[in-house]
């Protein structure tokens, strides 16, 4: 993955909590086991990581490093944690780069997910025939920059299925979408196969309502809100990298754990 380093605003000190919850499925042993020695990363985060206490801190300035650096850090097999259903949000809460008036639904019928790059079957897929695959349920936390989260029950086909089914290269970087409300995304592909990534169809049992992407959205359990784009139009399998909308306003592209 090409090195790049992105600046991210000073985020709100609760969504820090939040964010120090994910991290503690980072642990020391696998930052070592991932052969970065203590110096080394003491070097690069400016923090004395000899002390444990100081390994938190250490973890939170990695989040704001290059993006070569956090993919390497992450492990697919890691899970991020998981809540009981009590605790789940309802409805959940909206965001977007507009209000919640200006959402315009997707009409269903219409719509069409488009396939590119490099696919092996870039046949469109229609909803019903999407509704057939395999779906699997999670409840998680969804953390937004700017400084709220809510804990959500998600459904739907996990993308990693999905990208082995219609032939996608697996070997390429980067899995890019698009969306009715051109809000372009993109996610490495290590996160993309992880089994807590699903292209969602539902929240809390029922099909997702429209403010919060019907008919289809992403939901990842390892990134931040921004990475989980609503209203997928398009999905492209690429080597190029590909951006997103906050992440060419400044915002790290990686962004999760
Ligand atoms: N298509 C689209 N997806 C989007 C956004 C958007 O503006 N457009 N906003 C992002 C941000 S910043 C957040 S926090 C979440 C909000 O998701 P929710 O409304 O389901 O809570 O959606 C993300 N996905
Ligand atoms: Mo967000």
């Amino acid at each position: 993955m090409t090195p790049r380093f992105r600046p991210v605003e000073r985020p709100d000190p609760a969504i820090l909590d939040d964010h120090r919850a994910l991290l503690r499925a980072i642990d020391r042993r696998r930052l070592l086991r991932g052969g970065l020695s203590l110096g080394a990363l003491t070097m690069l985060t400016g923090c004395d990581v000899r002390r444990p206490d100081a390994v938190q801190s250490a973890l939170l300035t990695l989040r704001d490093m290059n993006d070569a650096v956090q993919a390497w850090l992450f492990d697919p097999r890691k899970l991020a944690p998981t809540y009981p259903a009590s605790q789940v949000l309802k409805p959940p809460k909206f965001n977007a780069y507009y209000d919640v008036t200006k959402v315009k639904p997707v009409d269903a019928a219409g719509w069409r997910l488009e396939l590119s790059g490099l696919v092996a079957d870039r046949r469109p897929w229609t909803l019903s025939q999407l509704t057939t695959l395999p779906q699997r349920d999670m409840i998680i936390k969804h953390i937004c920059v700017e400084g709220w989260s809510y804990i959500g029950e998600w459904s739907g086909i996990p993308l990693g299925s999905f990208l082995r089914r219609v032939g996608a290269d697996l070997k390429a970087k980067y899995v890019a979408f698009r969306t009715a409300d051109d809000y372009p995304s993109s996610i490495d592909m290590a996160t993309a196969l992880h089994p807590q990534t699903l292209l969602a169809l539902d929240y809390a049992g029922k099909t997702l309502a429209d403010p919060f992407g019907f008919p289809l959205r992403l939901r990842m359990a390892t990134k931040l809100g921004y990475k989980n784009p609503k209203w997928i139009t398009a999905i492209e399998v690429t080597n190029r990298y590909p951006s997103g909308y906050w992440e060419d306003r400044g915002y790290s592209w990686f962004a999760g754990i």
